[in-house]
């Protein structure tokens, strides 16, 4: 018997030290993120495709505690037609999300300009009603499920106006705002507000968006968060994070990372065309997807098909990609306190919006073969040694 509990406990201990000695880079293996980072959230966009493949929904659970689906929960998707609903897919991400005992899941998202059905902002008489219907449709349905939303997104302009000119602002006027939030507390009081936008930390869009904020919470809106999209690449200057974070601590409000991707590190796109020979002249469409693309808000290379990188460019971009999330993950341990949650706009390098035959990135923390990249580990090693 004693012996019996002897071996039993040797057993244990071997098992125990086998796993805390994993020096290996299977991602099934490593240490989980979200216990690296905890308690900040670690989550990840998935949809569908995520659902269709075992070792997808694998990686989800074991590193994933907070998931958003990708762009099945958006007013195309969920409501194209005027009361015409559809939530198969964010009903099947959502029951597969909850099934994991430690995740939870977010909205995203409720108002924005992009993937909006054209019947909500046709009628300046009707369009409040519209927005009022469709909020508390979505958020009914997913009430007790959905923790937070993101309730207006991308509305700040790039340029130098306050709001960007859209279909919302010309129909709806400048408040379309407040009134969105106003109804998703209607809809559901439980539900965290956010609200989400790309480049916050451009110190113009910064401004604005903390503007836009206090406004809101002086004139008593319900708006409870921040989410910082946090499509980055391998060339800004991480300083302009750290400066946006100081600036939104001030608002005592939430702070997400909610689309979090390092893009770029692959051939110069702009070299690349020269060489073959398909540049296009300034002042063109191609200009200002680069300019876009300097706001971290689009990555493209125009359509052009980029050869396979060598093995060479892909371990260059490695490397730039492990310096910018070392990067990026100092300002995040300086400012861990107030950050509630990181969402990867994604799982692993196999999918990616950035990614397709034209456009090479290599934007997460796991490769495309389920092995965590230098950049797990840079992170690893500054969460271990934060104190
Ligand atoms: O990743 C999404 C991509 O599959 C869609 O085609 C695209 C449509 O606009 O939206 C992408 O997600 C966006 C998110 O909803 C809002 N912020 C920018 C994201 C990347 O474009």
């Amino acid at each position: 018997m004693k012996t019996g509990k002897l071996l039993i406990f040797g057993a244990a201990a071997l098992l125990t030290a086998c796993s805390a000695a994993y020096e290996g880079n299977d991602a099934f293996q490593v240490t989980p993120l979200k216990d690296i980072l905890a308690p900040i959230r670690v989550g990840a966009a998935i949809d569908n495709w995520t659902l269709q493949n075992e070792q997808n929904m694998e990686l989800f659970s074991r590193h994933f505690n907070s998931a958003t689906c990708e762009n099945s929960m958006k007013p195309i998707e969920t409501e194209r037609n005027e009361g015409e609903f559809t939530f198969d897919t964010p009903d099947k991400v959502t029951d597969f999300v909850l099934g994991n005992k430690d995740a939870v899941m977010r909205g995203h998202c409720l108002i924005w300009h992009s993937q909006c059905p054209s019947w909500l902002t046709e009628d300046s008489t009707l369009v409040f009603q519209r927005m009022k219907e469709h909020i508390f449709a979505v958020m009914n349905h997913y009430k007790g499920k959905v923790y937070c939303w993101d309730v207006v997104n991308e509305a700040i302009d790039d340029g130098p106006g306050f709001l960007r000119n859209s279909q919302w602002t010309r129909c709806a006027g400048q408040h379309f705002i407040d009134s969105a939030f106003v109804y998703a507390h209607q809809a559901d009081p439980d539900a965290l507000l956010f609200y989400n936008d790309y480049g916050l930390n451009n110190p113009q869009k910064r401004e604005k968006c903390y503007q836009l904020v206090k406004g809101m919470l002086e004139r008593g809106i319900p708006v409870h968060g921040i989410g910082m999209q946090g499509h980055y690449n391998v060339t800004m200057d991480y300083s302009t994070v750290d400066e946006s974070l100081t600036r939104f601590e001030e608002l005592g409000v939430l702070i997400q990372f909610t689309e979090l991707d390092i893009a770029g590190g692959g051939p110069d796109r702009r070299s690349m065309r020269r060489q073959m020979g398909q540049d296009r002249p300034n002042g063109t469409q191609g200009q200002q997807q680069d300019q876009m693309a300097a706001f971290g808000g689009y990555s493209g290379n125009g359509g052009l098909q980029m050869p396979e990188l060598t093995d060479e460019q892909k371990m260059h971009q490695d490397s730039l990609v492990t310096e910018a999330y070392r990067k990026f993950f100092t300002v995040v341990k300086k400012h861990r306190k107030s950050i509630h949650t990181i969402t990867f706009w994604g799982l692993s390098d196999n999918y990616s919006w950035l990614n397709s035959r034209s456009r090479q990135n290599a934007p997460f923390l796991f490769d495309g073969e389920y092995k965590a990249k230098n950049a797990y580990f840079a992170v690893r090693e500054l969460w271990n040694n934060r104190k």
